[in-house]
């Protein structure tokens, strides 16, 4: 299969200018000024922009969590992803406290492995690290292609490791090439307030956001970030919200240590005024949870300052069904919204649309940073001769609204419902196969491959 794209305005992280992409199976082999080659496909590109496809490096699909499984699974989530634009997505398997990471590793395979309809890969989350699983880690780098290590600093008793454990990592994946990721927020403090609002009667979603105040993640970044520059390992804090925390990785940049943000659409767009509308803000209970305007305007400011180099989503999505667990006790409430397939439509009509971001940088933020800290770039992330023809035609002028009546995720709830966007996705491209067409979804499950990644060494 060959496909040649005419006119395009091609972005990458680093240049902008029309030109013409000649794709042979599913690779990127010719990019050009009038290109006049034969293809099988020729796609006409005037007036729409041409973005490398996106890499979403925090999602969970089929994910077993808080006594429910997130909704998507890896077809509806994937295909979803692939709907909004992104490509690629990077999920996360868990350790059992007490057994392997391969034994991990496999429990996942067993439900993602040929039913994803696009590109994934996965983390490693070490949920209790001793001598065994010391001893796998370099296994996961050079054999299972998983450079990357997720740590819990909260939700303890399943997920949390204490700072012993989190140094002893670091000191193992430093040695191995590779990062440690975290969820950094104080998880003791935390359960110390759930427990105190639950005792008072405090039960409202509104009380899930008021258990987790700005300084239980300030705090925790700060520790990661210290922990991470006495170890020497490099590190990348997820889903990070707000201003507290920003300003403790702007302390650690200072020391000139590698300390890599992740921030997610939802931080970037809502606001933690959702959580006074009764049991209806369990749509947005989420970890951490949604803050204040101002950590907005942190945010955007961090993204321009070169502070925040990813924005992703954390999909975990439930119906209404699941949230409704926790009608009586907002602990009980499924943490998690849905956001894979809005990430990049929301990213350029709130970012670039309202002229709070570049393009350039918006297509780093979408898709180049996620390539090259999970070591996937060039293949990833960029246009390129070479790298895989996964591309998106983007109509910068179109409008629409997003709603639970016509998105793809299998879930009976959006969290931007009416939401007015400005600019689509038009037609996607993974690996040289036209995979979204106006609308419609042209591959089949299956189709999504296994990214193997390769170990740190040369990161941003
Ligand atoms: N936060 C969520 O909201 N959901 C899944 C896991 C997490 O850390
Ligand atoms: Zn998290
Ligand atoms: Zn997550």
């Amino acid at each position: 299969m060959s496909v040649l794209i005419k006119n395009g305005r091609i972005i990458t992280a680093s240049s902008d200018n029309v030109a013409d992409i000649f794709i042979d199976g599913e690779q990127i082999k010719v990019i050009g000024e009038n290109l006049d080659f034969e293809a099988d496909t020729i796609i006409d590109a005037s007036g729409l922009f041409v973005f490398p496809g996106g890499i979403d490096p925090h999602v969970h699909l089929d994910m077993p969590f808080m006594g429910t499984s997130s909704s998507d699974n890896y077809e509806t989530g994937t295909r979803a992803a692939l709907h909004g634009g992104t490509t690629m997505v990077i999920d996360f398997v868990l350790q059992k406290q007490g057994n392997s990471l391969q034994s991990a590793l496999e429990e996942w395979r067993s439900r993602s492995d040929n039913n994803c309809v696009g590109d994934y890969s996965f983390h490693m989350a070490v949920t209790d690290f001793n001598e065994n699983t010391k001893k796998e880690i370099q296994h996961m780098v050079e054999k299972e292609g998983i450079s990357s290590f997720k740590t819990f600093m909260a939700y303890k008793g399943a997920l949390m490791i204490d700072d012993r454990q989190m140094v002893g990592l670091m000191q193992e994946v430093k040695k191995q090439k590779g990062m440690v990721i975290v969820h950094a927020t104080n998880g003791d403090m935390i359960d110390y307030l759930v427990a105190k609002h639950k005792a008072e009667g405090k039960l409202s979603p509104l009380y899930h956001y008021l258990s987790q105040p700005e300084v239980t993640e300030s705090e925790a970044s700060g520790r990661f970030a210290d922990m991470a520059n006495y170890t020497g390992c490099p590190g990348y804090i997820v889903h990070l919200t707000c201003e507290g925390a920003l300003n403790a990785v702007r302390n650690a940049t200072s020391r000139n240590q590698k300390v890599f943000v992740e921030t997610c659409i939802q931080y970037l767009t809502l606001d933690s005024s959702l959580y006074e509308k009764d049991f209806e803000g369990a749509k947005w209970v989420m970890s951490p949870p949604l803050r204040e305007k101002k950590d907005q305007e942190t945010l955007w400011a961090g993204i321009n300052q070169g502070l925040v180099e990813v924005v992703a989503t954390d999909h975990c999505p439930f119906n209404w069904e699941q949230k409704l667990m926790g009608k009586n006790d907002f602990s009980k409430i499924p943490n998690g919204h849905p956001a894979i397939e809005h990430r990049m439509e929301l990213l350029y009509s709130e970012g670039v649309g309202k002229g709070k971001i570049s393009l350039n940088k918006y297509v780093e933020m979408s898709s180049t940073n996620a390539a090259k800290l999970f070591g996937m770039f060039p293949r990833k992330g960029t246009i390129a001769v070479g790298s895989d023809a996964d591309i998106i035609l983007f109509n910068p002028n179109a409008k629409h609204s997003i709603s639970v009546d016509t998105h793809h995720m299998n879930v009976d709830y959006s969290a931007y419902e009416g939401w007015k966007l400005t600019g689509k996705v038009e037609t996607v491209l993974l690996r040289g196969q036209v995979a979204i067409d106006n609308g419609e979804c042209t591959v089949k499950k299956g189709y999504g491959k296994y990214i193997k990644r390769s170990k740190l060494t040369g990161i941003l």
